[in-house]
């Protein structure tokens, strides 16, 4: 039996890659149907070897539709979503709108598959921040191992976060620098041209970033509520592809040999190890790959049980796309 599933955000990096992973995985679908705001309408975006017309979303009645898949501005998700969930069909979000909502689950299903099943208390299962996402993949073997008490994570986060007008910026930017015309920041606060930029999302009322606090409260949220995370996030002129130096602190005893162990066929990680000839990977090796890479896994001797580690993972598949529909899957064997 097929599903009838909704993309909301269908013109958008994320929305294009859900449909793009739900062909590669031969999701059951007996209809999609690709939604977004009035200005896109009637524009047309590709699923597998069809082309789907972009209907608009405000118009659109989720009466008989089973999943929607969303990925678009926050303040539209928080809209559309309880419509869409009103009319019966299960939303998986890809916005930071209800992922603090203690009556909708936060889920990697790599970590907490289990909590997919309050889906029931909403209608809805919020999809984490990509930056999130891959450190809690590469967190949780080690969590088992020897709880993690504490961690510094600074990010180096690709422009497509910031979605395809952010792309366009780094491509003109980088061509205008070589012919003295490069335009003037749009999407960023400052030239990410051959650049790098403290800042992603808006400052709190702490200095924290708002990115840099997503990371710190879906990690809690995610993983364990007790673990403290230091989080700095940086935009890097990068085009696909989130890397992040992460520095852990744990309860018991552990070191680079056990973790290696641990993570080594852990799901959804692949382990460079420095003993194989490949040391470790970066952003535009991966971009395209399902799973988090994780090397540099070594020793942090200024502290207790301390290990750093390197991870990079595609922020679109699974720091988005990918890992909705995961959740998607888990959903239609599980509990549809
Ligand atoms: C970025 N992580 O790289 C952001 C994009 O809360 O889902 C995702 C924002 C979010 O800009």
């Amino acid at each position: 039996m097929g599903y009838k599933v909704a993309v909301v955000g269908a013109s958008g990096n994320v929305g294009r890659e859900m449909l793009a992973t739900l062909t590669e995985r031969n999701f059951p679908v007996d209809d999609v149907v690709a939604l977004a705001s009035s200005r896109s309408a009637g524009r047309e975006v590709s699923f597998g070897d069809d082309t789907l017309k972009i209907q608009d979303l405000a118009k659109y009645d989720f009466k008989g539709t089973d999943i929607v898949l969303s990925s678009p501005g926050a303040k539209v998700s928080a809209e559309f979503a309880p419509r869409a969930a009103a009319a019966g069909a299960v939303v998986i979000d890809n916005t930071s709108h209800f992922r603090m909502d203690p009556d909708v689950p936060l889920v990697v299903p790599e970590v907490n598959a289990y909590a997919i099943a309050d889906y029931k208390k909403k209608g809805i299962i919020a999809n984490p921040n990509c930056s999130t996402i891959q450190m809690v993949v590469a967190l949780k073997p080690l969590h088992d191992l020897a709880i993690v008490k504490r961690v510094v994570v600074s990010t180096y986060q690709s422009v497509s976060g910031a979605g395809k007008d952010a792309m366009d910026e780094l491509f003109n930017q980088t061509r205008g620098v070589f012919m003295n015309n490069a335009p003037a920041p749009e999407v960023f606060t400052k030239t990410i041209a051959f650049n790098v930029i403290p800042q992603i999302d808006m400052f709190m009322d702490d200095h924290m970033t708002k990115e840099e606090w997503k990371m710190v409260v879906e990690t809690k949220k995610i993983l364990d509520p007790k673990i403290k995370v230091c989080a700095n996030c940086v935009r890097v002129p990068v085009f696909i592809g989130h890397a992040a130096m992460v520095n852990v602190e744990f309860e018991n005893d552990i070191d680079a040999t056990m973790a290696k162990r641990a993570l080594q066929g852990a799901p959804g990680i692949t382990l460079i190890d420095l003993e194989s000839e490949m040391e470790y990977v970066t952003p535009a090796e991966i971009a395209g790959e399902d799973n988090v890479f994780v090397s540099r896994v070594r020793e942090d001797v200024t502290v207790e049980n301390g290990l750093n580690f390197w991870c990079v993972a595609d922020n679109l598949r699974k720091g988005a796309a990918l890992n909705a529909v995961q959740i998607a899957e888990i959903l239609v064997r599980e509990y549809m």
